[in-house]
């Protein structure tokens, strides 16, 4: 991944992953959120192995204008936790899937929060990234009517590429 391809000068929303390895599911986050017209970011970050990077990373995101904060993460997945703890960002976690155990252990490790440090954890893998980005999109909404007119559109554009026959 080139980050440099992904950044906007003003990102509103953050998206951070463990590992290059995820790029491949978190892309699904960024594209939903080029479709809306949303800028973003998008970093690589390790709770485990890049944890300074981590921190300093947070610390600095609300004052450039992120809004909200979406963070994906396989295994051992304290990323999405480690941000909430540092900032009252809202935070979505996207559990990746895994090898070993399918992703479970992703979205335990991400769902199973403290009571007060809340992640709004999304689905596994690639759905739970595109679905992520569209909460995301659904937060900027409230604070921007013309992300939320380009979501209400988004959505109508969707049911009516549902077709109601099962032939062609
Ligand atoms: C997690 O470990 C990452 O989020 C990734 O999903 C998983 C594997 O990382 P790599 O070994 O591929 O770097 O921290």
């Amino acid at each position: 991944m080139s980050n440099d391809e992904h950044c906007a000068s003003n990102p509103r929303v953050g998206i951070v992953m463990g590992s290059r390895s995820d790029w491949p599911s978190m892309k699904n986050t960024a594209e939903v959120l080029k479709q809306l017209s949303i800028p973003y970011e998008a970093k690589v970050m390790s709770a485990h192995r890049t944890p300074a990077r981590v921190h300093a990373w947070v610390n600095s995101a609300r004052d450039r204008g992120i809004q909200v904060i979406i963070a994906g993460a396989g295994g051992a997945a304290h990323l999405a936790g480690v941000i909430a703890s540092l900032t009252s960002l809202p935070v979505i976690g996207i559990p990746m899937q895994t090898s070993a155990l399918g992703g479970l252990d992703s979205l335990l490790s991400t769902v199973q929060m403290p009571r007060g440090i809340p992640v709004a954890t999304m689905g596994i893998g690639d759905a739970g990234a595109r679905n992520g980005g569209l909460f995301a999109a659904a937060i900027c909404a409230g604070l921007d009517p013309e992300v939320a007119s380009r979501l209400e559109t988004f959505r109508q554009e969707q049911t009516a590429s549902i077709p109601e026959s099962v032939v062609d």
